[in-house]
């Protein structure tokens, strides 16, 4: 029996614009952002967890549209809900006009996050006790204003949370990049260094900011993971997306992958020599895109059935393809295509309350 258990997500980027996708397919990609969220949170109830861990992130930009904002803070008031603890990100940073980290701002449209989500507000390390666990979870936040140079795991940064206190165990939850492994197209933002994360004083570490899911193991047990994007958010972020249960015990500590994208982006190489037309270019990446869906064991579906079915997916759609392809029809040649396909069989009915 693990001492502790939690749910990490990070990198959900709710109110992300998808300029990749058609734009037909932006509302809908996110309607499943949000629904996304929505499992992760019925995730954490149906697996008993202590917490739900974000580690930065949860939006994708300060200004984020009154819809967006009023589904995240309502969808942790879920009855059954463990507390939430959130350390802002890069995209998400604490400041005094954030609309929805700064409570008397957002008591001002008449919403306040519940009682049981904390949001880590400073850029130093600060704790928050579980009531009857022996967990004391650290976090931190993103500042606008603070470099994003510093680093969080330095000595010199970690202050309180270095010093004796006797049986806690601690976890960090935070936002930054573990050098050495900053993926194509990602800025670095609170480099740390794997030395940094070992000698740290947190049995585990909670990270966001990479988008695609790693981490760091010692002396047989996971030290530090980076769950990665809830669901893709770029066209390079290939593969399964969705969150880790995190199970911790004095001498270990083990992660667990919960998928929450029901699509996942494929990436593919189509023939298009010879292709006299868009249409004819359009037809053959639906083709290629097709047997990627087969490959991955999953049946493209051309239409809606029940909101609870799986096959509620859309096709693979030409989406993204069309656009890359339809520039230069007329001249034949290899073409890469992104378009994020039909992913999900799980068995399990999920919630779709409105937020
Ligand atoms: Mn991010």
């Amino acid at each position: 029996m693990a001492a502790a258990r939690f749910l990490q997500i990070s990198d959900l980027h709710l109110g992300a614009p998808f300029g990749w996708l058609a734009p037909e397919r932006r509302a809908e990609r996110r309607r499943e952002q949000q629904r996304a969220l929505e499992d992760a949170v019925a995730e954490a109830i149906h697996r008993r967890v202590e917490g739900i861990l974000i580690a930065g992130d949860l939006f994708d930009r300060e200004g984020v549209d009154a819809q967006t904002l009023a589904f995240a803070v309502h969808v942790f008031e879920a009855p059954g809900c463990p507390p939430v603890l959130i350390a802002p990100g890069n995209h998400d940073p604490w400041s005094l006009t954030s609309p929805y980290w700064n409570a008397r701002l957002l008591g001002a449209r008449g919403w306040s996050w519940p009682e049981h989500v904390h949001v880590f507000t400073s850029a130093r390390w600060s704790a928050r006790r579980l009531a009857g666990s022996p967990v004391e979870v650290w976090g931190r936040s993103f500042t606008t204003g603070i470099p994003s140079a510093e680093r969080p795991l330095d000595p010199a940064m970690l202050g309180d949370a270095s010093r004796e206190n006797g049986s806690a165990l601690r976890v960090a939850v935070f936002h930054g990049s573990r050098e050495g492994f900053l993926p194509p197209g990602q800025v670095t933002a609170g480099p740390f260094s794997d030395e940094e994360a070992r000698r740290s004083p947190f049995v585990y570490l909670a990270a966001g900011h990479y988008h695609l899911r790693s981490r760091l193991d010692h002396a047989g047990a996971v030290r530090l993971a980076y769950a990665g994007s809830a669901i893709a958010i770029a066209p390079d972020e290939l593969g399964a997306h969705g969150a880790l249960e995190v199970r911790i015990d004095r001498d270990r500590v083990e992660t667990e992958f919960v998928e929450l994208d029901r699509r996942r982006v494929h990436e593919l190489s189509v023939d298009v020599s010879g292709a006299a037309s868009e249409d004819q270019v359009d037809r053959g990446s639906r083709a290629g895109c097709r047997a990627a869906c087969a490959g991955a064991g999953r049946e493209p579906s051309s239409r809606r059935a029940s909101s609870t079915s799986a096959s509620t997916l859309e096709p693979c759609g030409p989406t993204t393809t069309s656009n890359r392809c339809g520039a230069a029809p007329a001249s034949p040649r290899r073409s890469a295509s992104h378009g994020p396909c039909s992913s999900g069989s799980r068995a399990r009915t999920t919630r779709t309350g409105a937020p």
